[in-house]
C-alpha cells in the first residue's frame, strides 16, 4: 500500500480561494475589511518566516494585516500595554502574539490579556473552555488545520482510535480535544509514556507532534492508519523534516501529510478563517 499524500499547501490554496470570495463580499456588502495584527518579539528566524507567511496569506485573501516588531528586550509590562491598546482598537479584529517569547515574558500573562473575542489563535483559557464544552469558538489554528485535512479526504474520525503524541498547549492537547469533539476515542502519549509503540500501533489516526526528526518509523504505525505529521524540524543543512519517517511510513499508512507543505500552510489558513470570524463578531455568529 502507498499512502495518499494530503498536500496541505494545495488544500490551503483551495480554501483561501473561497475565503477571498467571502472577504470581498464582506467588504462590498458591509464595508468591513477584516484586520489582523501580529506582534513578534525578537528575531527568531523561524518565527519571522512564519509571520511573513501569515502576512502574505492575508494579502492573498484580501485580509488587511500589520506586524508590530518588538525587540527581545521589551518588558512584559510594555507588551501587555500594547495588547490592551489593540483590544480597544475597533479596527483590529484579530490579535496574534507569535510564540515563543523571550524567557523574561510570561506567556500565560500575554495570552490572558488578549480580548477573547480577538483571540484568533484560540489560546485564551475562555476559548479553550468553550472548545472543551463543545461550543463554537476560535479553535487553535494547527489543530483546526489538522481536522480540516482529515475531513478534506473524508477520513472517518467518529468511533476511530486517534493517538496524539505530544501534549503541548498549542498542538497536542487541543487536537485531542477536537478529535474527541468529532467522536474519536483519543489516547494522549508523551515523553513519559511507557511502551509508546503499543499505543501508536493500535491507532487508526496518528498525530505526531513530538518535535524530533523522523522518529515515527513504520514499527510505530498500523497498516492503513492515517498519519498526520506536525513536526517542523530544521536539519543542519537547512532543510525541513517532520517527526515521521516519510519514505517508509508512506508504504504502510493510508494517508500521510508531508513536511513542508503539510500542516504548516493549513495553520496559516485557519488563522485567516478565525480572523474573518472575529471580524464578523464571534458572539454574533
Ligand atoms: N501565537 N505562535 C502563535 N500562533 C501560531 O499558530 C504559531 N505557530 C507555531 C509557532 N508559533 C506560533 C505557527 O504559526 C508554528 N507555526 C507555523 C506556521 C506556518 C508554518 C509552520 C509553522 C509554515 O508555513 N510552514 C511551511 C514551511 C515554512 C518554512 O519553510 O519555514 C510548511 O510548508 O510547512
Amino acid at each position: 500500500m502507498t499512502a495518499t499524500i494530503i498536500n496541505g499547501k494545495e488544500l490551503a490554496h483551495e480554501i483561501r480561494g473561497s475565503m477571498k470570495e467571502e472577504v470581498s463580499q464582506l467588504i462590498m456588502n458591509e464595508g468591513l475589511t477584516p484586520h489582523l495584527t501580529v506582534i513578534i518579539v525578537g528575531d527568531n528566524p523561524a518565527s519571522k518566516s512564519y509571520v511573513r507567511g501569515k502576512q502574505k496569506a492575508s494579502d492573498e485573501t484580501g485580509i488587511s494585516s500589520d506586524v508590530i516588531e518588538l525587540p527581545s528586550s521589551v518588558t512584559e509590562e510594555k507588551l501587555l500595554q500594547m495588547i490592551q491598546e489593540l483590544n480597544n482598537d475597533h479596527e483590529v479584529h484579530g490579535i496574534l502574539v507569535q510564540l515563543p517569547l523571550p524567557d523574561h515574558i510570561r506567556e500565560e500573562n500575554v495570552i490572558v490579556t488578549i480580548d477573547p473575542d480577538k483571540d484568533v489563535d484560540g489560546f485564551h483559557p475562555i476559548n479553550i473552555g468553550r472548545m472543551m464544552t463543545g461550543e463554537d469558538t476560535f479553535f487553535p489554528c494547527t489543530p483546526y488545520g489538522i481536522i480540516t485535512m482529515l475531513k478534506s479526504k473524508d477520513i472517518q474520525i467518529e468511533g476511530k482510535h486517534a493517538v496524539v503524541i505530544g501534549r503541548s498547549n498549542i498542538v497536542g492537547k487541543p487536537v485531542g480535544q477536537l478529535l474527541l469533539n468529532e467522536n474519536a476515542t483519543v489516547t494522549y502519549c508523551h515523553s513519559r509514556t511507557e511502551n509508546l509503540k503499543e499505543h501508536t500501533t493500535r491507532a487508526d489516526i496518528v498525530i505526531a507532534a513530538i518535535g524530533k526528526p523522523n522518529v515515527i518509523t513504520t514499527d510505530y504505525v498500523k497498516q492503513g492508519a492515517a498519519v498526520i505529521d506536525v513536526g517542523i524540524n530544521r536539519l543542519e543543512d537547512g532543510s525541513l523534516t517532520g517527526d515521521v519517517d516519510f519514505d517508509t511510513v508512506k508504504q504502510k499508512a493510508s494517508y500521510l501529510t508531508p513536511v513542508p507543505k503539510g500542516v504548516g500552510p493549513m495553520t496559516i489558513t485557519m488563522l485567516l478563517k478565525n480572523t474573518i470570524k472575529a471580524a464578523k463578531g464571534l458572539s454574533k455568529q
